[in-house]
């Protein structure tokens, strides 16, 4: 397998979703770990999801990153399709403040996961970290990658605050 093949694999219910899980994308770079980015809905295109979420481990992806607001069913049903982990990024919406996709993605019925993130860009963000702490306890360089951006974030806060 190339060393640029994706081993994270991002989907999202919407277009909407996308100013927000660009997020993710953007830390993955950060972060040096290859990634694939789609939209699937689980609502509107279920048989594009079950063809992902069923095929993600034979091609190599090593955890789902699942973006989704309102119902928000995304990370739950492709859980349900895959044994790999799948992080769920609610969508902050105007229903709730995204409360309503936190809740249902959270709410999993015991033994289908989904490792449920924060609201909005946090979560984005720190789905991709969660990812390639997951992938570096085998991987080594996603490791040395990891130990690096958070050696970087704790250098950049600074001591004092200033106007
Ligand atoms: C969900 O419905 C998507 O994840 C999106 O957050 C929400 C609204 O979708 P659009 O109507 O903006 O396409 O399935």
């Amino acid at each position: 397998m190339a060393e640029s093949d994706p081993i994270v694999g991002i989907i999202m219910g919407s277009q909407s979703d996308w100013a927000t899980m660009k997020h993710t994308t953007l830390t993955l770079e950060k972060l040096g770990i290859a990634y694939e980015a789609k939209i699937i809905s689980a609502h509107r295109t279920p048989d594009r999801l079950s063809k992902y979420a069923e095929s993600a481990k034979d091609r190599g992806l090593q955890v789902l990153i699942a973006g989704a607001g309102m119902a928000a069913a995304l990370p739950g049903a492709a859980a349900a399709l895959t044994p790999l982990p799948v992080l769920g990024v609610p969508m902050d919406g105007k229903v709730m403040g995204g409360l309503d996709a936190l809740l249902a993605m959270a709410q999993m019925p015991g033994g289908i996961p989904v490792g449920t993130l924060a609201v909005g860009k946090a979560g984005a963000v720190n789905a991709a970290v969660l990812a390639a702490s997951i992938i570096a306890l085998s991987n080594e360089d996603v490791a040395a990658s990891l130990d690096k951006f958070r050696a970087d974030q704790t250098a950049g806060v600074a001591e004092e605050p200033e106007d």
